[in-house]
């Protein structure tokens, strides 16, 4: 599915694909994050516990959420990895416990052997964000159970992803290198039609490069002549904080970034992202719905 040219697709591009088991909705949908782990950017250690994350999980889904995405290992920049049994003793129990309650859940692994016991318990939705880099198993795994698989844009791992953040033409290239990425899923056995693509902000870019990925959504969706629904990440991500950083430069904390993540949602979604992976749910279930009334009224 490579190659294409780039050049100014249409923002309504992806909100009106449906993934089997997941939401239906003529807007773009919010799905909410809880991070089981102690050093997350964000909201590390404030849902460690699995009773906490659970309670958060099952309030996001209350306040609003779509989907509610469930990760136990931090991929802030510079982070290590957790061992798999640590990253399984985290996630395991949420995930568990929100499939029961019926909250449409998805998980937030580059492990196959994780999504493995994610999807035996349930989950809709694979979230990969090394796009099946960083474990060969994955998209096979993802394709014998038959779920859908979030295939996020990744150059190497948190460690040291900043090394490899250079680009002459980033949509180009994030575009260029997705499709390489849905050729070896699809190779592996994924269905097409259970592909979600993402530009993984901050993940390997830095926030000029992150930018110009959001304002060109459609571009990313149409991809070997196929589009794809796009998840975007933007929220409470360091971009934000260094947009709205203080006259000496220094950003703003994450914790005053919620207002900055609202506005990129409400733009992400007129632009034609399907999905919104956001930290606080009820304003950015409203900007979603904004958002697909400005759509609307702009198409009479
Ligand atoms: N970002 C983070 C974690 N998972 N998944 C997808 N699909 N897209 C993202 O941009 C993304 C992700 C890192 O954010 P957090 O640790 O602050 O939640």
């Amino acid at each position: 599915m490579s190659g294409g040219v780039r050049g100014g697709h249409p923002p309504e591009a992806t909100q009106t694909l449906q993934l089997p088991g997941l939401p239906k909705a003529d807007r773009c949908l919010v799905m909410g994050v809880v991070n089981v782990t102690p050093d997350s950017f964000s909201d590390g250690g404030q849902w460690f516990g699995a009773e906490t994350a659970i309670k958060h999980g099952l309030d996001l889904a209350a306040q609003g959420a779509d989907i509610v995405d469930v990760g136990g290992e931090s991929t802030r920049p510079g982070a290590q990895r957790v061992l798999e049994e640590e990253e399984l003793r985290r996630v395991g129990p949420v995930v568990t416990e929100l499939v029961r309650a019926g909250v449409p859940t998805s998980i937030d692994t580059m492990r196959a052997p994780v999504a493995e016991f994610a999807l035996a318990a349930g989950v809709q939705l694979v979230n990969d964000v090394s796009g099946g880099l960083a474990d060969p198993d994955m998209p096979r795994l993802v394709a014998a159970a038959g779920a859908s698989y979030v295939v996020v844009h990744w150059r190497g791992h948190s460690r040291d992803m900043y090394a490899r953040a250079a680009y002459t033409d980033v949509v180009l290239e994030v575009r260029e290198e997705l499709a390489h990425r849905i050729d070896a899923v699809v190779a592996a056995g994924v269905d097409p039609a259970r592909i979600v693509v993402d530009p993984g902000l901050g993940f390997g870019k830095r926030p000029e490069h992150n930018w110009p990925l959001l304002t060109h959504l459609g571009d990313i969706a149409r991809i070997g002549g196929h589009t794809f629904p796009v998840l975007v990440g933007a929220s409470r991500k360091r971009f934000l904080g260094l947009l709205l950083a203080g006259p000496d430069g220094t950003p703003r904390p994450f914790e005053r970034c919620d207002g900055a993540t609202v506005a990129t949602t409400a733009l992400a979604a007129a632009g034609g992202a399907w999905c919104v992976r956001v930290h606080q749910v009820p304003d950015n279930a409203d900007a979603v719905r904004v958002a697909s009334a400005w759509t609307r009224a702009s198409q009479r």
